[in-house]
């Protein structure tokens, strides 16, 4: 049951910061990170994957895990959750108030159902890079006939994503510290919550008096933080709650 006080708040806030996750995209079909490893990468743990020493030591493996990740996504549709992002973001622009999209998906789904101003904090699957001369590229084709790739000057090619160990981008991440520090409500959507230092941008957010919604199926480290923690889905709680508001 929605509460009357959220709901005038995400109509009447002055500035609204959105942090998503993976749970945002299952209902797309793209499975979030803990169970991103089924079947042949059932035997690996994510976070061991996911690692540029994973890279050095198996470059060939942590390649194919990308691109097939990459592959996948790219049969994927956004979900209502997405569309409703996008269209919180127009009504927002049109009242010139500021809302701020920063995600820790990689699979773009944010920016095919129209958000404008994404924030990547852990890069995405489909600017692969060469790990010598840094050339960018972006993949958005057929699985690699190769693994990893072959960068024109021969050096190997890796996914543009945030590994665990790697510096996040700083630009973004100061973004979204910045945004996540002035706004007055801020949402954290489908993200088990315990990643950093993504995870300490809500922090910010209630040391500066925001209000904080959590929406995510299950309990998570912040839920018991939260002002409002719902126990549903984004694709069916968050339309809901942007259409009671009247946005
Ligand atoms: C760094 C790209 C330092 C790769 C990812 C404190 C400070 C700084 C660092 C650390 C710290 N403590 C620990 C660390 C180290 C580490 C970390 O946080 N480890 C964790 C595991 C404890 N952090 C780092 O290493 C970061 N780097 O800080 O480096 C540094 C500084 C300077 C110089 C050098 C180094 C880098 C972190 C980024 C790692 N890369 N992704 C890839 O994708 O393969 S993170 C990865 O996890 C994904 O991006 C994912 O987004 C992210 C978080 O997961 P979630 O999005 O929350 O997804 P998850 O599966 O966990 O949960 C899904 C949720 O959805 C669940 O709660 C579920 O209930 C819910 N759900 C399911 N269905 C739905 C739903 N919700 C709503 N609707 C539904 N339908
Ligand atoms: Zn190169």
């Amino acid at each position: 049951m929605l509460d009357h006080e959220l709901i005038d708040l995400v109509g009447a806030a002055h500035s609204i910061v959105v942090l998503s996750g993976a749970g945002v995209s299952a209902e797309s079909g793209i499975p979030t990170f803990r169970d991103a490893l089924t079947g042949l990468w059932a035997r690996f743990n994510p976070e061991e994957l996911a690692t540029p020493q994973a890279f050095s030591k198996d470059p060939r493996l942590v390649s194919r895990w990308y691109d097939e990740r990459r592959c996948n996504v790219l049969k994927c549709r956004p979900n209502a959750g997405h569309f409703v992002l996008a269209q919180l973001e127009k009504a927002f622009q049109e009242k010139n108030r500021p809302f701020t999209l920063i995600t820790q998906n990689v699979d773009r789904l944010h920016q095919a159902a129209g958000s404008q101003n994404v924030i990547e904090l852990h890069g995405n699957l489909f600017t692969w890079r060469c790990v010598d001369c840094g050339k960018e590229r972006d993949e958005n084709g057929l699985a690699f006939d190769e693994h990893p790739p072959r960068c024109e000057c021969g050096g190997l090619r890796r996914p543009g994503v945030v590994w665990f160990g790697e510096a996040l981008p700083g630009e973004a991440l100061l973004k979204a510290q910045r945004a996540s520090g002035r706004c007055a409500l801020f949402m954290s959507l489908g993200t088990s919550s315990v990643v950093y230092p993504a995870a300490a941008l809500v922090d910010l957010a209630l040391q500066n008096g925001a209000k904080v919604l959590e929406i995510n199926p299950e309990q998570t480290p912040l839920s018991r933080r939260a002002h409002w923690s719902l126990r549903g889905k984004c694709g069916k709680t968050l339309p809901d709650l942007i259409s009671r508001a009247g946005n």
